[in-house]
């Protein structure tokens, strides 16, 4: 049976700027959040939003609208989501594969969940350089800002209320730290269509926030620097934008100590941080080394965003290993998230119920 959302949930997700800001205690009579003190699923077991709810973090999953109808993969939307996110059916070659003719279809199931559910939605992604139909590549750059402007427009005018917040721009630094030579937009436009994309899709919904998202965003190094500088940049000279996603397509057993310094320099320019697409991949079939690695990464990702007050969500990256992205794209890793292939949950889920409910440092 879909898991009934409290109507709580959403009134703590409308106050998450102001909950931020107080103490726990003063904005709930509930008890200490913690994973026994957690409503169950089927009576057995914690639910992710609600032991988060009072940290205000959100618990996102990134959703394929046709798999809500296989009842297992629904069940756990329902039951842990109190964010959900398009994993692809909002990208530019599905919503605008031919010029100016859209299709909204499949995320507009996912915004009607998302509505009937009480879940927020999360927009991912208006200007990317993958998954673009390759008409956008041909333009000139006249025709191609126009087209880019267009396109911002007319999507985040259709989603205008539901969608809290948006990915702008996805992903337009290079691993090196350069701009990213390969993207369209950039060779065409240069860099100032970054700046345009913000203030397009600002002047299209001026309440959405909007964000920057990036992988191997989680070290300090040159790419985070890089982003660091480009974000620095737009912030003092005014550019519409409020957060950067750290979206943390991590290996098993990599991640180093400097995560929580990281998400706290972007933090101290005035934004908001969240993990926007996490998944911990690892050799398959796993051992049950990896998998308690695997387990640590996850647990390490929650509660360092739990640690940074303007950490506000984190997002998995798909729900089962039996649907997820990565063995495709990393031959012989997989396994990268919190429920198996038989929908079965792995110590990655404990972990992260555990880390869950410690909840945000000094407000327990
Ligand atoms: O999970 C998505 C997968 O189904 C698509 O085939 C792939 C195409 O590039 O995109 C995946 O999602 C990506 C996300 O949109 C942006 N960051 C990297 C993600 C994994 O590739």
């Amino acid at each position: 049976m879909p898991h009934a959302v409290p109507s709580r949930r959403r009134a703590v997700a409308a106050l998450l700027p102001l909950l931020l800001a107080l103490p726990l205690a003063a904005c709930s009579d509930d008890p200490e959040p913690g994973p026994t003190a957690a409503p169950t699923q089927g009576g057995t077991g914690p639910v992710l939003a609600e032991i988060a709810g009072g940290s205000a973090l959100d618990i996102g999953f990134a959703v394929a609208p046709e798999l809500l109808d296989e009842p297992e993969y629904r069940e756990i939307v329902d039951t842990h989501a109190s964010l959900v996110v398009a994993e692809n059916v909002m990208k530019w070659e599905t919503t605008e594969r031919v010029q100016g003719q859209w299709d909204f279809a499949g995320a507009d199931t996912l915004a009607q969940y998302a509505r009937e559910h009480g879940k927020k939605l999360y927009g991912h992604t208006l200007v990317w350089h993958s998954q673009l139909p390759d008409w956008v590549a041909a333009l000139d750059a006249p025709a191609m800002q126009a087209a880019m402007e267009e396109h911002i427009r007319t999507q985040v005018e259709h989603f205008k209320g539901q969608v809290f917040a948006w990915d702008v721009v996805n992903e337009a630094i290079d691993d090196d730290g350069t701009r990213r030579a390969g993207s369209p937009f950039q060779a065409t436009l240069g860099d100032g269509y970054i700046e345009d994309a913000f203030r397009t899709a600002h002047e299209a919904d001026p309440d959405a926030q909007l964000c920057y998202n990036d992988y191997d965003l989680e070290a300090i190094g040159p790419k985070s620097d890089a982003v660091y500088a480009m974000v620095s940049d737009l912030v003092a000279r005014d550019v519409p934008i409020d957060c950067v996603g750290f979206q943390g397509h991590l290996t098993g057993g990599k991640l180093g100590d400097d995560l929580q310094e990281n998400l706290q320099r972007f933090v101290d320019l005035g934004l908001t941080v969240r993990f926007t697409e996490v998944d911990v991949r690892i050799p398959t079939p796993p051992n049950d080394a990896d998998l308690a690695q695997q387990a640590e990464d996850f647990g390490t990702v929650v509660s360092t965003c739990l640690a940074v007050e303007g950490c506000l969500g984190v997002t998995f990256w798909g729900v089962t290993d039996r649907y997820s992205w990565v063995p495709q794209w990393f031959p012989g890793y997989g396994a990268a998230l919190l429920w198996d292939e038989d929908y079965a949950t792995k110590p990655a889920f404990d972990a992260v119920v555990e880390a869950v409910g410690a909840g945000r440092p000094g407000r327990g």
